[in-house]
């Protein structure tokens, strides 16, 4: 994968020094609760579709990618013992098929005692002998994998390193701003192309050249859509041809570095002034409610607190009327507003432990009648998480207002109105701060 992001930044081999004392730190507290002595982290391996050859695009073990910037190793692993120099047994086969990994380079490896293998078997000579000591973490989909370990993730362990996770390293923030500034150089080139009158899938196309990523390289399938498909929360088709008019284009596309990403939506209007100045009021919404963004705040109030907010814009722009309390009592917010605020990110889009009340396995229900809600934590120093509140005209969701004490308060000709538009969703990276938040998307949107 190219990695001119990270080359260019010379900092990033000190902070990841420091990464890795981290990492280790919580895997030395993880093996202890776990009653062991040695993690064995298997980076995964690619999937074949049923009755084919066709191998599916290679998705790594996050927690192998939390150790060491290789997102396209598979058959590999990293053995850790605390206090001992990890030990990465690095699969290089003998394949005349395929492109094998390359000789080991680059500001990891001097934190690493690389042992480079040629054959599955040639990782048993490498795995500590005491078996009974050792935990194994990853997807093994075959047994001789695990050369004979028999824990395999362990909850207690998962659960350490999970909740662990929702806190970012400075090494990981660098990583994330430059996957952030990545993808703000696709999203100012599909707007480009998208005032260019070309398609979705030519809108598409411009942003995998920008952010330099093939379709499975991207973090999550892009979401571009015009006019009315904007209204489909995860649309993923891609028409070939242009709409007879243009009104509306919705996109959420992220990018990866180092298997570190982000996830940006943006909406934007073609000519309809009135649909350019309800883009521009939840514009503001969206930055009000980072602003409020501060270590221990609980996210579901943030949540609850938006759709108060979104009732005010709801009424400002003739779509509803009624209190703010009304329109949230009554279902009209989460008919136009229907996911959540947003959610952690980090290796994963939607990183791991959203739902932890702490290290051991405890979890926090969402609000009631907010089922959606990915993230539910009290938000602490270094989390990134995305905000991305939305306004939409759903049908299949507003149609369930007839017939309700919900109905007198929507202005159905305005939503009548709003349809050929699909709706509005606008999404930033947010690094939490004790007092304060870093805005990532937008940093990096000001960088270009
Ligand atoms: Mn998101």
């Amino acid at each position: 994968m190219n990695s001119d992001y990270t080359d260019s930044n010379p900092a990033l081999g000190a902070l990841y020094a420091k990464h890795i004392e981290t990492i280790a730190a919580r895997h030395d507290h993880a093996l202890e609760q776990a009653g062991a002595s040695h993690a064995v982290i298997y980076s995964g391996n690619p999937k074949n579709a049923f009755l084919d050859d066709y191998q599916m695009p290679f998705k790594p073990n996050p927690h192998f990618v939390n150790w060491v910037p290789l997102t396209c190793l598979p058959y590999s692993y990293i053995i850790y013992t605390p206090g001992e120099t990890p030990i990465l047994v690095y699969f290089q086969p003998h394949d005349y098929w395929h492109v094998v990994p390359g000789t080991p380079a680059g500001y990891w490896t001097s934190r690493f005692d690389i042992r480079v293998v040629h054959s599955v078997e040639g990782v048993a000579e490498h795995i500590p002998v005491d078996r009974e000591k050792c935990i194994v973490i990853g997807e093994i989909d075959d047994d001789a994998l695990t050369f004979g370990i028999e824990r395999v993730n362990p909850n207690t362990a998962m659960n350490i390193l999970h909740y662990a996770r929702g806190v970012k390293t400075e090494y990981e923030l660098a990583i994330m701003r430059l996957a952030s500034q990545r993808g703000a150089r696709g999203h100012i080139a599909a707007e480009a192309a998208y005032r260019d009158g070309q398609p979705e899938f030519e809108i598409h196309r411009a942003y995998c050249e920008a952010v330099s990523h093939t379709d499975s390289e991207l973090p999550y399938g892009n979401i571009v859509a015009l006019n009315k498909h904007g209204a489909v929360l995860h649309y993923t088709d891609l028409d070939r041809q242009p709409p007879a008019e243009s009104r509306s284009f919705l996109i959420d596309a992220g990018a990866q570095v180092h298997g570190y990403a982000s996830d940006i939506t943006r909406t934007y209007s073609n000519r309809d002034e009135r649909f350019r100045a309800l883009i521009d009021r939840m514009d503001t919404m969206q930055l009000d409610i980072v602003a409020e963004v501060r270590a221990g705040l609980d996210y579901r109030d943030l949540h609850v607190a938006t759709h108060k907010m979104l009732a005010g814009v709801l009424v400002d722009a003739e779509l509803a009327s009624g209190a703010p309390d009304t329109l949230l009592e009554t279902g009209v917010t989460s008919a136009f507003f229907p996911h959540g605020l947003g959610h952690l990110l980090g290796i994963q889009v939607h990183d791991v432990g959203g739902f932890m009340e702490n290290e051991s396995g405890t979890t926090i229900d969402p609000p009631s009648g907010h089922p959606f809600l990915r993230l539910t934590r009290v938000l602490e120093e270094n989390m990134v998480l995305t905000i991305e509140p939305g306004l939409y005209a759903i049908d299949m969701l507003l149609e369930n207002l007839r017939g309700t004490p919900a109905e007198s308060h929507v202005n159905w000709d305005s939503v009548d109105w709003l349809r050929p538009f699909g709706g509005i969703r606008i999404e930033d990276n947010i690094r939490v701060l004790l007092n304060d938040q870093e805005n990532l998307t937008r940093d990096a949107f000001a960088l270009l």
